[in-house]
């Protein structure tokens, strides 16, 4: 994981000021690109304990097709929560205390934090609790689990990208067109967020599977080290359905930004040494990549430096 360490250094040294959506403020390099041997270990973070089971829950998510917070939050996954409370606090049927702009709020004023935090446990409550309720808010429009699993065709009919791609990798090995995108762009304006990670290529030699991912925005601090062990078990999962090996993940991210309310918490991150990285295992011999739960997957010998906490920008 030096390589991500080697990022870190590189956007501090040489990254643009950029203003973004959330108001936040960046520092950011345009076009960066990462490869890990997956045969080498796990690339789960070492230097900051990352949430293997969040990132699980949500691969599984996606595999599955949802695109409703409610069956993350079932798991107690919040990590897609504020995304789904922005559709509701802006809907003409929500009567609580204002929450424009709440993210940045959020984060600077403590009175209002309360205020938030009260909401946001209203809301959970209600998707899980509420009939109908999670059915309109809970749900994030077309976003990945819709584009992979259930692409829309202008004939009505749908396309499952995720099962093609297994097809042809199991059929066509040396084909260059093992491709799966979320980028639907007569759909990205129905999405609560326009996908992040946006298109990705397998691609099979020696017995091994690769993945390569285009992501066009990046959080280094908070999403990257996600999106890095999501797509490694990504890539686990199919070479497992297609009996190989695994190879590279190599990730291709655009805007490539620190954000700069993060940036004490990287220097932290940066005193530390990676340790050895953890293993993947897969409990269940008989299931497929569509039935796996996340209690089937696990990781071992995962030892990190302890979390450090930072606010996301929403
Ligand atoms: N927006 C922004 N600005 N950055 C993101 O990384 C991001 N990621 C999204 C949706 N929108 C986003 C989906 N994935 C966290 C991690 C991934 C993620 C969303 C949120 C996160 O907050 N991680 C924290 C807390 C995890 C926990 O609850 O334990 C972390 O410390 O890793
Ligand atoms: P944007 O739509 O304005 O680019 O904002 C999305 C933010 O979320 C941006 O900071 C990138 C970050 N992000 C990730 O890094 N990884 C993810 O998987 C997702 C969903 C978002």
């Amino acid at each position: 994981m030096e390589q991500y360490l080697d990022l870190c250094k590189h956007i501090l040294h040489n990254g643009a000021s950029k203003e973004d959506r959330t108001g936040t403020g960046t520092l950011s390099v345009f076009g960066h690109q990462m490869r890990f041997d997956l045969a080498e270990g796990f690339p789960l973070m070492t230097t900051k304990k990352t949430a293997f089971r969040l990132i699980a829950s949500e691969l599984l998510w996606f595999i599955k097709g949802d695109t409703n917070v409610k069956s993350l939050i079932k798991e107690n996954n919040h990590i897609w929560d504020e995304w789904a409370f922005a559709q509701w606090v802006e809907s003409a049927e929500y009567s609580g205390p204002d929450m424009a702009d709440f993210g940045r709020k959020a984060n600077t004023d403590e009175e209002f934090a309360a205020l938030y935090k009260e909401q946001m446990l209203i809301f959970q409550d209600k998707i899980l609790n509420e009939t109908g309720f999670a059915e309109t808010y809970g749900d994030l429009g077309p976003v990945y689990g819709k584009q992979w699993r259930s692409w829309a065709k202008t004939d009505g009919d749908t396309i499952d990208q995720l099962k093609n791609v297994i097809d042809s990798i199991k059929k066509n090995p040396d084909s260059r067109r093992h491709i799966v995108t979320a980028w639907n762009p007569e759909f990205i304006e129905d999405m609560a967020l326009p996908p992040c990670h946006i298109m990705f290529q397998f691609y099979v030699a020696d017995g091994k599977l690769s993945c390569q991912l285009y992501q066009r925005s990046a959080d280094v601090f908070l999403g990257m080290p996600f999106n890095i062990a999501s797509y490694a078990l990504l890539t686990h999962l199919i070479a497992r359905e297609c009996s190989l090996a695994v190879g590279d993940f190599v990730y291709t991210t655009g805007d490539t930004h620190l954000y700069s309310n993060h940036l004490e918490q990287v220097n932290e991150q940066l005193t530390r040494s990676p340790k050895a990285l953890p293993t993947l295992v897969i409990t269940e011999d008989e299931k497929s990549i569509f039935e796996l739960e996340v209690e089937d997957i696990a990781i071992e010998g995962y030892d990190p430096h302890p979390r450090i906490k930072a606010p996301v920008a929403v």
